[in-house]
Parts: structure tokens; C-alpha cells; sequence
């Protein structure tokens, strides 16, 4: 296999194809030094788990070590590609400081301590809390990097055994956006498009989503098709001149926050020039005639004001859209965490609604998720929703699930919506949740204003439970730690983006006293004596595959049915798509082929809300709606941010991802190819504005917000001007800035607001207002910002994408 440097050359080398044809197969592989292929003792069935887009590959097992990982040629979802983050990630797993003991508080510090110890003191808080306050004042806090396995068990506890409402994932952080904007339009989750639809699609659409940086391997298929026989023409939506952009057909760089204006101008013109399909939307839809009215007051020349994008460029792109046969749209946090969030992702759904795009090759919708298993986390129902892609506001859906679990309904708590992450650590901060249990997740430093999410997770009145890999920023701030396993070191499956289910096997022993994570939540409701209605152990199942096959009978007739799939069929096959039942076998590759939704009233996992206020609606106006069940096409105005820049704070302030760092870096920062990579925090400003702040290429400046304060060198690059992008994911775990007085400086969240979308509760990363100041000292040298995407400098050769020779940056700025 020839050597490719994964860190300079992240897409690799290109296998062109055409439209219709089979991607080819790529086999990338990193093994460690000086070890060959011949030496592996054994290669273990896995998938990656630093993003959603669910690549298989296998592990490489020597002497009961991880020695490396190769791709699956045959796996539908990569074809054996692997991105740099997988080829090197693993590492930290074999890291020296992993967590192999519980600890606890002691007298302030946390100590070592055996598993009954810890454990016992969890079960002891819990059962006096019960018994003082009740269920209430208990909140569970997981994640989107777990096991479906370990999910349904979360929820079951949760919901079920103690039926407390405050449950939720970091998922809301993420893709509770995707979710509710797929619950709006088609009354129910469900991923309809999948990544197939890359080899069919004449034009693909990517809105607010960095794909070459965050999901490499997806990227890579596009690079192929833009590379092959009649390429695909490509829309990118995005202030920041990503790679994605660079390799459009058009790019537009909108003004942060203003995607909903930008969208209803879209779909006034594909209204005004009659691109819909008007049989479709007949057929298929309601709430045509009220999108038409509200669209009517959008047209460009409104929209172009509002994003300050050219009124050409508008058209230009309801040109494409109108045009295409067979379109393909991608939805990410570009609008999932900005402004109007789910008002802005419907409308995208809305352009396939009008177009009648759905369910055929090319023609879908991915409203991404971004985390390997946040799409398991929605549908086991380990966050605010109900398992299985239940209504929590539809009795019969409670009593059929209380019947699943052989419980009581009245144990599962659906008198009010389930409360979202952070309501719920308001909760936590006015001392009615007194017990918070986190899995999987960092909010010390993935949350926005740091500094209350610091004090509130420190509270007297709390008893907070963190379990995880690694000794983190939460960690820190724990009265219990417990030592997780981690894939490669347990079993069970996960599902990516577009549905694909794969199997994740144990290659090696975890380290030292360190637990799958499903093995700590059974030992926790066996030490708590859970019990169902006829006194058997609840939940009643005790290890993955039991816990699989128990998930099953939860979704079987629901949209996410299993009820087809086995480890035996997933070791066998590799990936398949949900659904899968005796009817598909081979699972599905899309939904609403036939025009048919989830969304009567009988079915539809919501009511939906009001896109505006975010208002519930009740079953009576649903039904009132759309009585039939079909496609729900929901018009919305534009509503400028709530916190928009002034005199004080000029600039806005976005955040987001870079290539080579997943998260808060407690895996990548812990893989030297990776940490070398992108080794410190950075902020992009554009060159105008750098001009005027009289700041250069590599400058130390201080960004500010109402919020907290960031210290950073700057990266002078493409970025719209009036925009500035710092990457969130850098905290405090290997600096010593953190001191006893919070010298807290370097983590983006300590200046992103405390606001959410009204509709999907997902906090707002993406639109604060900040200023920035030169700080002096500048030495010269440029920033240690990665070159290779989005932060490349201006004037910097950028890789070259759809087989054109490299493109030189311009150097006037983005817009
Ligand atoms: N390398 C890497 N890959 C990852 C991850 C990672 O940490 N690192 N995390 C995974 C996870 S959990 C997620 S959720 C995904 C996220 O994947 P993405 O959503 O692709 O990543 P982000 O960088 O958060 O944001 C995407 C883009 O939104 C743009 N943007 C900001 N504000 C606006 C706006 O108002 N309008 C529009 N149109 N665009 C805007 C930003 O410029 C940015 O380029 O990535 C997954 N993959
Ligand atoms: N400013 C800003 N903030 C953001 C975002 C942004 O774009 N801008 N994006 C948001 C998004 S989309 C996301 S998804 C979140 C991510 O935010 P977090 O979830 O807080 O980030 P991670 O670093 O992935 O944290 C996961 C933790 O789980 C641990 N872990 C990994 N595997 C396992 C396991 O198998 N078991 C256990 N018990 N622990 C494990 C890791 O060591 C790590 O500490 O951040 C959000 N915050
Ligand atoms: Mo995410």
C-alpha cells in the first residue's frame, strides 16, 4: 500500500466515478511502528466513533494490544476509507493516563477507591433522594458516543425504573435540530436520504456544513463524483470559505444567523419560477398555500439585504435547486446551531417537499447528525424523547412502551415535555435536581458560558456522578468518578447518519478496573433493586446482545424497527439500514419511497410546535392539520438574533471544528499525529478587519464577549468579514492556565451565550456578539492553525479539489 501522509493529504488519492456507478473501493490502514500486517494476531469488527458518519473498519489486535485499524473495502458507508482521526485516534485508548480506577470525594480531593465503594455511594444518594424529594430530583446527562445497548438501558432506568422527566443527551448540543426539524415535516425521526444518494445526485446542496473537515470519508465520495463523468454541481451555504466551498459551484457566505431569510428568498424563487412539482405536493403534502403567502414577502432583494449576499447569487442558486433532477441536500450545524435553527433546517426539507424530492436515488435529505450514535441516544430515548420514536404526549404510545418494560405507564413521567440539557442544568443550579449522573460527556467544557456551567456543577447541594475515559474539565469537578470502557474494549452496535446499524466487537481488556459502560448502569439498577410488575430484575436483560434483542421488541412496527437485524447478521453483512423487518429483510435503504409518512395522529412521535415560539402544539390542532398523516410543509418569518453585534462588540462570533480534533480533544489532543496537527486555539478574521484592528498573521488577541474572554493567536484567512471563528476544542486538561483563580482563557465556551432554538432547545453556539483586541508581542511567527481547510491563511495553497491544479486563496476576504 503506498504511504499517504493522512495529516497533509486527508481525502487521499481519488477513485473518480459517474453518476449510477459503484463507488470504488479504497482500503486505507494505520498500523503502529514497526509493526506489518503479517504481525497482526487478529483484525476485531468495528466502526469509527470520532463522527456520525459510521465508517467500518476493523481493529488490528497484537499481544492484547490495539495496534492499528484498517477500513472495510465492502462496507457500504466507506468502502474502506478512513479519516485521519480514526487512522490515528485510537491511540489515546492505549494512553498511560486512562482512567483504571473509581474514585471519590474525600474531604475535597478525589481519591482511588474499589467499585463497591463508589458505587455503593451512588446507590446511597439515590435512595435518599428518592425517598426525600423523589424522582425529580434526579437528572441523568448522557451522550452521543455510546452504545445503542447502553442507551436503551439509560432510558430504561431513567424513564422507567425511577421516571424521572430530566433526561437528556448532548445530543441536544448537536442534532436535536435534525430531529426536530424531521419530526416537523414528516411528524416523526427518521433519516430520509442516505449517503447512497452521492452516486445519483446532479446537484448536491450542503447548508452549514464543513463535510471535507467533518466528515472526511463522505467528502471523499463527493470529491470522486466531482472527479468522474457528468460531476454533480454543489451549492455551499457557509460564511467561511471551507473546503466545501472552495470546491462549489457557488458558494454563498451569508451572514451568520440569517438562514431563514436566506431560505424563504430561495423558495420564493423556485415558487415565482414554478419548479414544483405540483402533483406531489397534492398528493403528498399540507401547507402549501401558507408557505406560498409568507414567501411571497422574501423576495432576493430582501434576502440579499438581510444576509449582505449578492442578489444574484441568490438566484443563481434557486436556479440550481429549480434545475436539478435528482437533488441532494446536507443539513448541519450552520444552521442547527444558529439562529432560527429549526425554522431554517424545515425549509430545506420544504425544497424537497415543493420539488418532489424524496426517496428515489439522488433525491433525499440528510439533516446530519454529527456524533457516531447520537442517532441511538434519540431513538432509545436516552434524551428528551420517548423510546422507540414515541409521542410522550400520546397515552396509548406510553401505555405500549410501559407494557414493553412490564411497568406501571404512571412510572413513566409524560406530564410535561421532557427537559432538555439546559433546563436541566438550571435545575441543577436552583437545587432541584440534586443528583446528576454523566455519561460520555464533557460539559465543563462543551456547554455554553463556561463560567456558570463551572459553578453550577460545583454546587453544594449537588452530587455529581461523572463517568468517563479520562480525568476531564467535568471529571475534575465530580463526587464520584467512574472509569469507563471504551469501543475496541466492549461489544455492541451504533447508527450512523443514514442508518446504518454496524457491530462494534471487544478486541481488548480495558484498563486496569475500567467497565463497559452498559456494565456500570446494570450494576447500578441491581444494587438499586429494580423491579418490574411481576418482581423480576428490571431491566430485565444483562448483557449486549440480550439488550439488543430486548431494543428490538421496542421498535419493532415503529419507523426504527431492528426487528431484522442480529449480531450474526451484522458480523455477516456488515452495515445494514433501518428498517429492517420480516417485510426488508436487507433493511432500507430510503424512506417515504411511496409518499407515505409516519405523521398521522395516531403515529407521529410530536405534534410539532410553533417554529416562532417554539409553543407545543396539542393533539386536537394537529389533527385539526393534517388529518390524513402526510408531509407537513411549515412556512416561518425571519426573526433577527437576540444578541447581535453593537459599538462594544463588533464582531460576530462563531464556533465549530477543525479537521484533526474531535470535541473537546480528550481522544485526539492524546494522539501525537493529531495534537501536532493543530496544536493550539486560534481565531480566524478576515483581512479587512485584521487590517483595521492592526492585527497580522500569528498575532496574540484577545476576543471578548459579554460572556468571558478568549486569548488566542490569529489566523488571517477567507472568513466573511464582521465574522470571527474560534474552534471549540480546547480546554483546560493539558494546559496549567487553569488555576485556583480560573485564569479560564482558551475555551470558546466561555464566551458562546446561554440561548437556544425555541423549537429544539439546541443551545445557539453559533451567533454571539464579541470584540477583539490586539494583545501585543506578536513574534512573526503565523499561528499553528491547521493550512489544509477551512484556517488555511490567505495566500496559502490549498489542496486541490475536482482535479483542478491548486487554488490560491484571495486575499480581499470572503464575501
Ligand atoms: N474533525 C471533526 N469532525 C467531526 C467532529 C469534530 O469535532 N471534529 N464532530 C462531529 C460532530 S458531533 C458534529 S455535530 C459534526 C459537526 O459538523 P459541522 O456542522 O460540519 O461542523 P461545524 O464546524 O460545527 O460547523 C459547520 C459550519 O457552519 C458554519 N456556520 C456558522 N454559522 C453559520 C450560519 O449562521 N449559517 C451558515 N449557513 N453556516 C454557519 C461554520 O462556518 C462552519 O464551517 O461534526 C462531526 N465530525
Ligand atoms: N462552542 C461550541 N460548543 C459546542 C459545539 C460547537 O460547535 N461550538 N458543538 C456541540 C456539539 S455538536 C457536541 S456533539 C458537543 C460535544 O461535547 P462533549 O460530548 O462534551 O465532547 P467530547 O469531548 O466528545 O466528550 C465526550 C466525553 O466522553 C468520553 N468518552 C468517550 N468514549 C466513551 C465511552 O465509551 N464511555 C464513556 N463513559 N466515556 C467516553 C470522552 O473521554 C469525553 O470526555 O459539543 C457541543 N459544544
Ligand atoms: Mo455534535
Amino acid at each position: 500500500m503506498p504511504f499517504r501522509d493522512p495529516i497533509a493529504d486527508p481525502w487521499g488519492t481519488r477513485t473518480p466515478y459517474g453518476p449510477g456507478e459503484r463507488w470504488p473501493t479504497r482500503v486505507d490502514r494505520h498500523l503502529a511502528e514497526g509493526v506489518e500486517p503479517d504481525d497482526v494476531d487478529r483484525w476485531v469488527r468495528s466502526a469509527s466513533i470520532l463522527h456520525s458518519n459510521g465508517d467500518a473498519m476493523d481493529i488490528a489486535v497484537k499481544d492484547g494490544r490495539i495496534v492499528g485499524v484498517r477500513g472495510h473495502g465492502e462496507d457500504r458507508v466507506n468502502r474502506g476509507r478512513l479519516d485521519p482521526k480514526d487512522l490515528y485516534g485510537w491511540r489515546a485508548e492505549r494512553s498511560s493516563d486512562r482512567l483504571t480506577r473509581p474514585l471519590v470525594r474525600r474531604d475535597g480531593e478525589l481519591v482511588e477507591t474499589d467499585w463497591d465503594t463508589a458505587m455503593d455511594l451512588v446507590v446511597e444518594n439515590s435512595r435518599r433522594l428518592l425517598a426525600e424529594r423523589g424522582a425529580g430530583s434526579m437528572g441523568f446527562y448522557t451522550s452521543g458516543q455510546l452504545f445503542l445497548e447502553e442507551y436503551y438501558t439509560l432510558a430504561a432506568i431513567g424513564h422507567g425504573a425511577i421516571g424521572t422527566n430530566h433526561m437528556d443527551g448532548n445530543t441536544r448540543l448537536c442534532t436535536a435540530t435534525a430531529a426536530a426539524a424531521l419530526k416537523e415535516s414528516f411528524g416523526c425521526d427518521g433519516q430520509p436520504g442516505s449517503y447512497g444518494d452521492i452516486d445519483h445526485a446532479d446537484v448536491i446542496a450542503l447548508y452549514g456544513h464543513n463535510m471535507a473537515e467533518t466528515q472526511v470519508v463522505l467528502w471523499s465520495r463527493i470529491l470522486d463524483r466531482l472527479a468522474g463523468p457528468n460531476p454533480p454541481r454543489l451549492l455551499c451555504v457557509d460564511p467561511r470559505p471551507t473546503s466545501v466551498a472552495r470546491a462549489a459551484t457557488l458558494h454563498l457566505a451569508p451572514r451568520p444567523g440569517t438562514n431563514v431569510a436566506l431560505m424563504n428568498a430561495l423558495l420564493h424563487e423556485l415558487i415565482r419560477t414554478d419548479r414544483i412539482d405540483h402533483a406531489y405536493v397534492e398528493a403528498h403534502t399540507v401547507g402549501y398555500e401558507e408557505l406560498v403567502r409568507t414567501t411571497e414577502e422574501y423576495p432576493p432583494e430582501r434576502a440579499a439585504r438581510i444576509c449582505d449576499l449578492p442578489v444574484e447569487d441568490i438566484r443563481e442558486a434557486a436556479a440550481l435547486l429549480g434545475g436539478a433532477e435528482r437533488l441532494l441536500s446536507t443539513v448541519l450545524q450552520g444552521f442547527y446551531q444558529s439562529n432560527q435553527a429549526t425554522a431554517a433546517a424545515v425549509q430545506v426539507n420544504n425544497v424537497h417537499l415543493l420539488r418532489g424530492m424524496l426517496g428515489r436515488p439522488g433525491a433525499g435529505v440528510l439533516q446530519m447528525n454529527g456524533q457516531p450514535s447520537a442517532e441511538n441516544t434519540r431513538e432509545c430515548g436516552a434524551d428528551g424523547d420517548l423510546t422507540g420514536f414515541r409521542n410522550w404526549n400520546n397515552d396509548r404510545h406510553v401505555a405500549d412502551l410501559a407494557e414493553i418494560w412490564n411497568l406501571d405507564p404512571i412510572r413513566i413521567p409524560h406530564y410535561a415535555p421532557p427537559t432538555h440539557a439546559m433546563q436541566i442544568m438550571r435545575y441543577a443550579e436552583k437545587g432541584s435536581i440534586r443528583f446528576l449522573w454523566v455519561s460520555a460527556t464533557n460539559p465543563a467544557v462543551s456547554l455554553p458560558d463556561l463560567r456558570r456551567v463551572r459553578e453550577l456543577l460545583t454546587g453544594r447541594d449537588l452530587f455529581l456522578v461523572v463517568q468517563d475515559l479520562f480525568m476531564t474539565e467535568t471529571a475534575e469537578l465530580a463526587d464520584v468518578v467512574l472509569p469507563a470502557a471504551t469501543r475496541g474494549e466492549k461489544t455492541g452496535t451504533f447508527t450512523n447518519s443514514d442508518r446504518t446499524v454496524h457491530l462494534s466487537e471487544k478486541a481488548v481488556e480495558p484498563p486496569g478496573s475500567a467497565r463497559p459502560d452498559l456494565e456500570i448502569f446494570l450494576d447500578y439498577a441491581r444494587r438499586m433493586d429494580f423491579r418490574d410488575a411481576d418482581g423480576n430484575p428490571f431491566p430485565q436483560w444483562n448483557d449486549p446482545e440480550s439488550a439488543f434483542e430486548a431494543w428490538k421488541r421496542a421498535g419493532a412496527g415503529r419507523l426504527c424497527d431492528y426487528s431484522g437485524i442480529s449480531y450474526d447478521l451484522l458480523r455477516r453483512v456488515g452495515g445494514v439500514q433501518w428498517p429492517c423487518d420480516a417485510e426488508h429483510p436487507e433493511g432500507t435503504e430510503r424512506l417515504y419511497a411511496d409518499g407515505r409518512f409516519r405523521a398521522s395522529p395516531e403515529e407521529c412521535e410530536s405534534y410539532g410546535r410553533d417554529l416562532v415560539t417554539g409553543a407545543p402544539w396539542e393533539e386536537a390542532e394537529y389533527r385539526a392539520a393534517n388529518p390524513e398523516g402526510k408531509a407537513m410543509i411549515k412556512a416561518v418569518e425571519y426573526v433577527p438574533p437576540h444578541e447581535e453585534p453593537d459599538a462594544r462588540y463588533p464582531f460576530t462570533l462563531i464556533t465549530g471544528r477543525t479537521l484533526y480534533h474531535f470535541h473537546t480533544r480528550t481522544k485526539t489532543g492524546r494522539a501525537p499525529e493529531l495534537q501536532r496537527a493543530a496544536p493550539e486555539v486560534w481565531v480566524e478574521i478576515s483581512p479587512s478587519d485584521a487590517r483595521e484592528a492592526g492585527v497580522e498573521e500569528g498575532d496574540p488577541v484577545e476576543v471578548r464577549s459579554p460572556r468571558g474572554t478568549l486569548h488566542a493567536r490569529a489566523r488571517v484567512c477567507g472568513i466573511r468579514p464582521g465574522v470571527l471563528f474560534v474552534p471549540f476544542h480546547y480546554g483546560y486538561w493539558d494546559t496549567d492556565t487553569s488555576d485556583e483563580d480560573g485564569d479560564h482563557d482558551r475555551a470558546a465556551n466561555e464566551m458562546t451565550v446561554d440561548d437556544w432554538d425555541p423549537v429544539s432547545k439546541q443551545p445557539l453556539f453559533k451567533t454571539a456578539a464579541a470584540s477583539l483586541r490586539p494583545l501585543g508581542g506578536g513574534d512573526g511567527r503565523p499561528s499553528s492553525a491547521p493550512t489544509t481547510a477551512a484556517s488555511a491563511p490567505v495566500g496559502a495553497r490549498v489542496p486541490a479539489t475536482r482535479g483542478r491544479p491548486d487554488t490560491e486563496e484571495r486575499s480581499d476576504g470572503g464575501a
